[in-house]
C-alpha cells in the first residue's frame, strides 16, 4: 500500500478525531506486504504486522530526567515486547484494519491485542513527545490550553495529579474529547483513551507512563517527582502539531 493511501485511510478511520500526526504514523508504520499478484495487491490494504519503531535520540539524551539504562531497557525489551506479542496476539485475530488507530478503536478486543496494541501505540507515543531540553508550544496550543486549564502551569499540575492517581500501572493522557476540548484523563495498564473500554475517550495528543518500569531507576517509588521532572523534556512541539 502506498504511504499515501495509508494515511488517507488512517483519517477515514479516525473520522472527527484529531488528525493522526505525521510523526506518530511514521513511527508506527507497519510491515507493507511485498506480494505482487493482484490478488494480493487488494488485500494488502490491511496490516498483518508491526515494526518496533527506532527511538528518535540516544538511549541518554533524556540525562538527568531519564537515565539510559530505563531508556534502553523501556524502548529494546518493554516495547520491543508489545510488539512481538501484538503480532503473535493478531494470528488468531480475524478483524480487517488498515492503521494502528484503526485496529485500537474496534470493538470487543481480544486481552493479547489489547494490550500489546495499547502498548505499540502509548509507547511510540511517548518517545516521540519527549526531547532533550524540550521544546515551546505553538502559539495555537497555548492558547487552547488556557481556554481548558487556564494556563501550562494548570495544565501539568492536571497531568501530575492524574499520574499521582492511577493506581497500579497505567497512563495520563492529554486527550482531544469528541466534543474537541482539551481534556485529562487517566487508563490503567496498557489501555489508552482510543480504546472504547476507556472511561473517556478522545485523540491522545500527550501520554506520560506511570509504570514503575518508566521511572523507577532514577526515581525508585517516588512517582510524583519523575511526574514533575518529566516536563523538563517534553517536546510541546511535537505535542502542539497533534492538534492541528
Ligand atoms: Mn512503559
Amino acid at each position: 500500500m502506498k504511504k499515501r493511501t495509508f494515511i488517507k485511510n488512517t483519517s477515514l478511520l479516525v473520522g472527527s478525531m484529531a488528525a493522526v500526526p505525521a510523526v506518530l504514523l511514521e513511527s508506527c508504520a507497519p510491515k507493507e506486504k511485498k506480494d505482487e499478484s493482484a490478488d494480493a495487491a487488494i488485500s494488502s490494504e490491511a496490516i498483518t504486522e508491526f515494526e518496533l519503531p527506532e527511538l528518535p535520540y540516544e538511549f541518554a539524551a533524556l540525562v538527568p530526567t531519564i537515565d539510559a539504562m530505563t531508556m534502553e531497557i523501556h524502548h529494546g525489551k518493554h516495547h520491543a515486547g508489545y510488539v512481538r506479542k501484538l503480532n503473535i496476539a493478531l494470528n488468531d485475530y480475524s478483524e480487517k484494519f488498515e492503521s494502528l488507530e484503526g485496529l485500537l478503536t474496534k470493538p470487543d478486543l481480544p486481552t493479547g491485542v489489547r494490550n500489546n496494541g495499547g502498548g505499540h501505540f502509548n509507547h511510540s507515543l511517548f518517545w516521540t513527545s519527549l526531547k532533550a531540553g524540550g521544546s515551546n508550544p505553538t502559539a495555537d496550543f497555548e492558547k487552547a490550553i488556557k481556554s481548558n486549564f487556564g494556563s501550562m502551569d494548570e495544565l501539568k499540575k492536571a497531568l501530575i495529579d492524574g499520574g499521582k492517581s492511577v493506581f497500579g500501572s497505567g497512563w495520563v493522557w492529554l486527550i482531544r474529547n469528541k466534543s474537541g476540548q482539551m481534556e485529562v484523563t487517566t487508563t490503567p495498564n496498557q489501555d489508552n483513551p482510543l480504546m472504547e473500554t476507556a472511561s473517556v475517550n478522545g485523540f491522545p495528543l500527550f501520554g506520560i507512563d506511570v509504570w514503575e518500569h518508566a521511572y523507577y531507576l532514577n526515581y525508585q517509588n517516588m512517582r510524583g517527582e519523575y511526574l514533575e521532572k518529566i516536563f523538563d523534556v517534553v517536546d510541546w512541539q511535537t505535542v502542539s502539531s497533534r492538534l492541528a
